[in-house]
């Protein structure tokens, strides 16, 4: 099956781009139409599904583990699934959204949250990057239609405007700590949901995010592409997680340095920036 092309534009309007920026998450409707995400989803979902590195049953795993099974660069498996996450209308609406002329692929990452799935605890995603940019966004799209039962995400809105809130990997403790601190400073909560295939939400690093459980018996495909802005540097190894995350998705890029290794690619670039 030849696959469509990914590489049209997609026209953002200024109150979305706006929204992004006071919020720090936004939905963008449609970005790809049920055709294209049909004619990629076989091959995501396989790729998805079979490199799960997590096999035991959702009663055996910790809350981390319930909330989803993930695979990370499904490009680096699949020719399908490199034309999805090298495709340009997606980096370009990255860009756009940060008003930056070039992105770079951090990681791709599918994350099927499964029939009867646990909740995506509260956390920052920036806490695991080694990244001297809060110039970062990650593109969440799911695969099929997506109910508010299924899990759809939410936002914490202006939470990316008080950077870090310390050093909380996504687990019990980051829910309790980072709900705690919704309440305390008043954060209004946003859901896009629901979601047809193909729709897409984008935040930045540094926005708080959740997800409630998938009470149906469907599973929430989805797809997640995370993106930064191109001449980011390299921040501190100060903590295993961020040790681990360049090791992983910077190999051999040292702090102070770009981060531009060859799991890096410029996916998007403004041909007049
Ligand atoms: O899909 C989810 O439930 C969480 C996704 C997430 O944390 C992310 O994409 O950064």
């Amino acid at each position: 099956m030849s696959l469509p092309e990914l590489s049209r534009p997609y026209v953002l309007d200024a109150e979305t781009i706006g929204s992004f920026r006071r919020d720090g998450h936004v939905v963008v409707r449609r970005l790809a139409s049920a055709q294209e995400v049909a004619a990629y989803r076989p091959a995501l979902v396989d790729a998805g599904t079979k490199g799960r590195y997590d096999d035991r049953p959702l009663e055996a795993r910790d809350t981390y583990g319930r909330a989803f099974v993930q695979m990370f660069n499904l490009w680096r498996h699949r020719d399908e699934a490199r034309a999805f996450v090298f495709a340009e209308r997606f980096a370009r609406v990255a860009a756009e959204l940060m008003g930056v002329d070039r992105v770079r692929l951090y990681h791709d990452q599918a994350l099927f949250k499964e029939a009867g799935g646990g909740f995506t605890p509260w956390h920052q995603d920036q806490f695991y990057w080694p990244l001297e940019t809060s110039n970062t966004i990650t593109m969440w799209m799911p695969l099929v239609d997506c109910s508010d039962e299924m899990g759809p995400m939410r936002f914490a809105s202006g939470s990316h405007r008080l950077g870090s809130l310390g050093d909380f990997p996504i687990g019990d403790e980051s829910q309790r700590e980072f709900d705690r601190l919704v309440a305390e400073r008043d954060l209004s909560v946003a859901s896009h949901g629901p979601f047809v295939a193909g729709d897409a939400t984008f935040h930045a690093g540094w926005t708080l995010h959740s997800a409630p459980p998938n009470t149906t018996d469907v599973t929430r495909e989805v797809m997640t592409v995370i993106y930064f802005a191109d001449g980011a540097l390299v921040g501190a190894l100060d903590h295993p997680n961020r040790r681990f995350d360049r090791d992983t998705w910077l190999p051999g890029c040292e702090p102070g340095t770009p981060a531009a290794s060859r799991l890096n690619p410029i996916l998007w670039e403004n041909a007049d920036g």
